[in-house]
């Protein structure tokens, strides 16, 4: 059988469901997708146009980190201080600084600002064997800011070979001259920016921030609503400071994820499962806001919930562009287990983007989305902190 590139003398971590490591496994691909994977002996006879013996080394399926808002200008580095002198996360928002004072910065940037700010944290991710990250918008709160977040967005998969799925989040703050009408805000993110945004093609999904700092249950549901109305699929800020039982409702609307949950209960654990519902876990953002509400991770194992893990990426509550750290962090703050770490940022990972057919596991018919590495054993990804044991990056075929 003809091929393009084969992967020989591979240890695979294939990530598919079901499946246990393979010793001595290899991996064909034509076209940028993945033709065949599983053990050697049993594979059919490759003519490949080229053969890169892997020396023993692990392949895991590239990593995905699904929940980051990469795209933003300036940082909060002098709000750190502020938090490290006693000041809290809610007065320095209600001083003017928060998610504002990086709207204000967003705002004044141009596409190309926006850019060239993003690419730095980018290839932060990508030099981990990261190769799908979702981007949201959220820092613009104008239909004119949030289309050119989303643009710059898209524009960094071009700038690099990564696939970017972006995620629309203007119902991420109240912006200023709205202050007092948080409903009448509601109105133009349903009425103008998501059917502008969905008709301009410029965003996968939609994002809401359901808290007491962000949006109440009732308009969070407006914007599912007006999400559903243009077909794109919804995901959730839930449960992070409070519980408003955000989960159950993104569950009721099929959301493809709820995320953060640290404060999930029972019955938004119970309404995830029936609808299966990713729980997407950013332990940056708890170790950051030296959170000590832990999400129950035990009851989402047991209800058989996937859990995902990801960077949050943003300048306020997770200054974060390591998903290795974050899976580190997701086995010593949340007690995941070393397989759980690893589907979290691959298979379970790529479902909570709704890209379960094209990315995730090192399966035929796959994009052919790897990462080999310098290591012994997978615990290793999990166990060290700081330190890179990427020896490649393959992203569809190359
Ligand atoms: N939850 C968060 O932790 C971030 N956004 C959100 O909805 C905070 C973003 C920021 O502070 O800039
Ligand atoms: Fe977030």
């Amino acid at each position: 059988m003809r091929c393009d590139t084969l992967w020989k003398n591979a240890r695979l971590a294939t990530m598919a469901e079901g499946v246990d490591a393979i010793d001595h496994g290899l991996i064909a691909a034509r076209d940028g997708v993945i033709l065949h994977a599983g053990p050697q002996a049993a594979a059919p006879m490759f003519d490949a146009a080229e053969v890169i013996d892997c020396e023993g080394r692990w392949i895991t399926p590239g990593l995905i980190d699904c929940h980051t808002h990469l795209v933003y200008a300036g940082n909060r580095a002098h709000e750190f201080e502020l938090r490290l002198k006693g000041a809290s996360y809610e007065e320095i928002a209600r001083a003017g600084g928060g998610i504002v004072s990086t709207m204000k910065a967003t705002r004044a940037a141009s596409e190309d600002d926006l850019v060239a700010g993003a690419l730095p944290r980018l290839d932060a991710l990508i030099a981990e064997g990261v190769t799908t990250i979702e981007v949201k918008s959220g820092y613009g709160l104008t239909c004119d800011d949030e289309t050119k977040m989303l643009r710059a967005a898209r524009r960094l998969g071009k700038e690099r070979r990564v696939r970017i799925s972006t995620t629309f989040l203007g119902a991420h703050a109240l912006p200023p001259e709205y202050a007092g009408d948080a409903d009448g805000y509601v109105d133009l993110v349903c009425r103008w920016m998501i059917p502008a945004i969905a008709e301009a093609g410029l965003a996968d999904a939609v994002d809401a921030f359901c808290e007491g700092v962000g949006f109440t249950p009732a308009q969070t549901q407006r914007v599912f609503d007006a999400a559903a109305k243009v077909g794109l699929p919804v995901k959730l800020h839930a449960e992070q400071l409070s519980n408003l039982n955000g989960a159950a409702l993104a569950a009721r609307a099929g959301a493809l994820s709820a995320d953060h949950l640290e404060h999930l209960d029972a019955e938004g654990i119970a309404a995830m499962a029936r609808a299966g519902t990713v729980a997407t876990l950013l332990p940056g953002a708890y170790y950051f806001m030296r959170d000590t509400h832990l999400p129950p991770v035990a009851a989402l194992r047991a209800a058989g919930v996937p859990i995902a893990l990801a960077t949050d990426s943003n300048p306020g509550t997770s200054p974060l562009t390591s998903l290795l750290l974050a899976m580190n962090m997701g086995a010593t703050l949340f007690r995941l287990t070393v397989e759980e770490c690893l589907a979290a940022v691959t298979r379970n990972a790529a479902r909570a983007l709704g890209l379960s057919g094209e990315t995730g596991t090192i399966e035929a018919g796959k994009s052919c989305d790897l990462a080999i590495w310098d290591i012994e054993r997978p615990a290793e990804l999990v166990y060290r902190i700081g330190f890179n044991s990427l020896h490649a990056r393959i992203w569809k075929g190359l």
